[in-house]
């Protein structure tokens, strides 16, 4: 597996919740050590809803503050702000003209996002599983490790970079997504068959990284459950099922160790040591962002060598990309 390369990125459009950081973040401390890695910003991904500009901005920097205050290291990946490498917009383009509308019509996402903000069924929602292949594909990646709900973005970008190859000759790696067993689909405390989200409007379904104690202790007290009260994984049972994978994810047991260790105790017991079990493990995360985002010097040189170095790997595809098509690129 030496020489393998990682790619992955969040959209800045909201407060991260538990979901994103057991289902994604976290992934990627481990892959971090043995793959070249790229971790972005996926500011480009956010604005296919509607933003507030300010946040937008405040909330990418806050965003990659995080990453680092999780653990990814900025000396070993290359972290960056999607945006600040204009190759991934110039390959979408390329991309599009190979992706067809019924099939970016069907995506899940786009269906869901469409029904969510029917008022606003702009181009780039469509777009974005053209903008993440984009992503992608731009650095050769052979690894995508991501959530569950990101399995079929992850399965497009492998359907578009074989359809390119066939057409134009070997020029993309086919990327697989890395898809952990653990937490890759942590549900909502307050619907269990729901997803946890960050845009939720429901504040009490999401627990965020930027939740206090009390609040995040609350939350999980709240959390909807069944009414018999065994603590076991089971299909009839989802609500204790979710709780039972965020306290196995946070502790690094297993749900069998987990089920063993709330043998004959109560659902009130167990929700609180879920709680508490969360809230300390992210109370130093809290601290050590605030720390970085009050020296925003090291933030921006952290980005601007992230970009530097994405910039130089994106240039070279996209040049290959275009002489492949034919593009005219001078002398
Ligand atoms: P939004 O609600 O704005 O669509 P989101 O919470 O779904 O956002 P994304 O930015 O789409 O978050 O996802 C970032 C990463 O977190 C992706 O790899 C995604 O698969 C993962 N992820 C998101 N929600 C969960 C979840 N509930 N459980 C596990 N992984 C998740
Ligand atoms: N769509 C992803 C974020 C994302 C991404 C990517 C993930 C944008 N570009 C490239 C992996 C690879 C999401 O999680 N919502």
């Amino acid at each position: 597996m030496e020489g393998k390369t990682v790619y992955s990125a969040i959209q800045p459009s909201g407060d991260l919740t538990i979901g994103n950081y057991v289902g994604s973040i976290r992934n990627w401390l481990t892959l971090q050590e043995e793959y070249d890695c790229y971790f972005a910003m996926a500011n480009m991904h956010a604005i296919t809803v509607r933003q507030d500009p300010a946040e937008l901005r405040r909330r990418t920097l806050s965003l990659a503050a995080l990453y680092i205050a999780c653990g990814i290291d900025p000396e070993k990946c290359a972290l960056y702000v999607q945006s600040q490498v204009p190759q991934h917009a110039e390959l979408m383009w390329v991309l599009n003209t190979v992706t067809y509308v019924g099939e970016m019509e069907r995506m899940t996402q786009f269906k869901d996002k469409s029904r969510k903000h029917a008022d606003n069924i702009n181009m780039g929602l469509m777009d974005y599983p053209v903008l993440m292949a984009a992503d992608i594909l731009l650095f050769k990646a052979d690894l995508v490790p991501v959530g569950q709900d990101q399995t079929q973005h992850v399965e497009i970008a492998r359907d578009i970079a074989i359809r390119f190859n066939n057409r134009f000759g070997e020029t993309f790696t086919v990327p697989k997504a890395l898809i952990m067993k653990q937490g890759a689909k942590i549900a909502s405390l307050q619907d269990p068959a729901k997803k946890m989200s960050k845009s939720d409007e429901n504040p009490n379904a999401s627990v965020f990284l930027t939740d206090d104690r009390d609040t995040i202790i609350r939350k999980f007290k709240r959390a909807v459950t069944d009414s018999d009260d065994r603590i076991v994984v089971s299909e009839d049972k989802p609500g204790i099922s979710n709780l039972l994978a965020i306290y196995a994810s946070f502790t690094g047991k297993t749900t069998e160790e987990c089920e063993k260790e709330f043998e004959g105790r109560g659902y009130g017991e167990f929700k609180l040591a879920v709680g508490e079990t969360v809230a300390d493990k992210l109370a130093p995360v809290q601290e050590e962002q605030k720390r970085i985002l009050s020296d925003k010097t090291y933030l921006h040189g952290v980005l601007a060598s992230g970009a530097e170095r994405a910039f130089k790997v994106a240039r070279k595809t996209i040049s290959k990309v275009y002489r492949k098509v034919g593009f005219y690129q001078g002398e």
